[in-house]
């Protein structure tokens, strides 16, 4: 399939009137899901800057049904809410195709808060795709780290920026042994889309997680947020890939580094953009902190490769 940006549904999952901020990237990234999912789905909710900004009471800017959920249990409601849409069929009470289930959650909701109820849904095999907007800290209450928040990042919470490396939810999920899983960027819309009718045509559970890049909480200018997620990628920092029953399959332009036909971009080409990074470049020791950067950017590429024939 190689369809164009050009060519993308015209319908939209996020109307005017939406609240979020100048350059969101959970809006831009719904706006994309929208058009390969299609009108005939229904979203899953848990608190976040997605529902945060769906607009004064009793307008919603979202043109698709949605369902507000409590934190930890997107999983167990996206799952229920399938076998309850089944059961309804089953019983010649609704005709048609069956809609999408799908979840709408952050990196909150997903590495932390909710994962336990998402692994059980995952384990359990339950007919949804579960999304993961990823701008790496619980944005909408403040800016505080997240278990996806990178090393070094400043949120509310690490004010001397983050000490540990973020979870690797991917590689955690690929080895839930799951239908379809895939990693993606609003930088790369396309690529997206792709994984995202190919989600929707497989029966069971499919994660994507897709990397979002926040304006204000990692501090750079509203304009960005595309070019952003895109040194992301460049940089390695933020890897491309996709998993059909466990095969893992790498995307470009990740595929350049994982088959040794490119180098990553140098780190200080990402961070050195913005804010949350910017104390790193005051230190006396920055090189050193941007070479064990760049040294763990590699080791996730090799270890990506290493899964391509694992
Ligand atoms: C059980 C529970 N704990 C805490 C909160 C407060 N809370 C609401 S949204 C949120 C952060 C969500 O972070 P994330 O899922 O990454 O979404 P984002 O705000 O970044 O879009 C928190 C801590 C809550 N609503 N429920
Ligand atoms: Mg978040």
């Amino acid at each position: 399939m190689s369809a164009r940006l050009q060519d993308l549904s015209s319908y939209e999952y996020v109307l005017p009137g939406s609240a979020a901020c100048a350059g969101c990237p959970s809006s831009i990234a719904l706006r994309l899901v929208g058009k390969a999912l299609g009108e005939n789905a229904v979203m899953v909710m848990t608190p976040s800057c997605a529902v945060a900004s769906t607009g004064p009471l009793p307008h919603s800017c979202y043109n698709v049904p949605a369902l507000n959920v409590c934190f930890a249990s997107a999983g167990a409601a996206a799952g229920g809410l399938s076998l309850a849409l089944e059961a309804q069929y089953e019983k010649g009470r609704l005709q048609g195709e069956m809609p999408t289930v799908f979840t709408w959650v952050g990196d909150g909701g997903t590495y932390d808060i909710g994962l336990q109820g998402l692994s059980a849904a995952a384990e359990r095999n339950d007919n949804f795709i579960h999304f993961c907007y990823n701008n790496e800290a619980y944005s909408n209450t403040g800016m505080q780290r997240s278990g996806a928040t990178p090393m070094h990042a400043v949120t509310t919470t690490t004010p001397l920026g983050k000490e540990n490396p973020r979870k690797n939810l991917a590689m955690i999920m690929l080895r839930q042994e799951i239908p379809y899983m895939a990693t993606a960027s609003l930088s790369y819309p396309m690529d997206l889309y792709r994984k995202v009718v190919k989600a929707k045509s497989i029966k069971g559970f499919k994660y994507i997680e897709i990397h979002a890049p926040c304006a204000p909480g990692w501090k750079f200018a509203t304009a960005d947020t595309v070019e952003i997620g895109r040194l992301a990628v460049r940089s390695g920092a933020w890897l491309l890939w996709e998993a059909e029953n466990g095969q893992v399959a790498v995307s470009s332009p990740t595929s350049q580094f994982t088959e040794g036909k490119a180098q990553p971009i140098p780190m200080i080409d990402y961070i050195g953009k913005q804010g949350r990074f910017a104390h790193l470049l005051k230190r006396d020791d920055q090189d050193a902190v941007l070479e064990e950067m760049r040294a763990a950017v590699l080791r996730d590429i090799r270890r990506l490769a290493e899964n391509v024939n694992g």
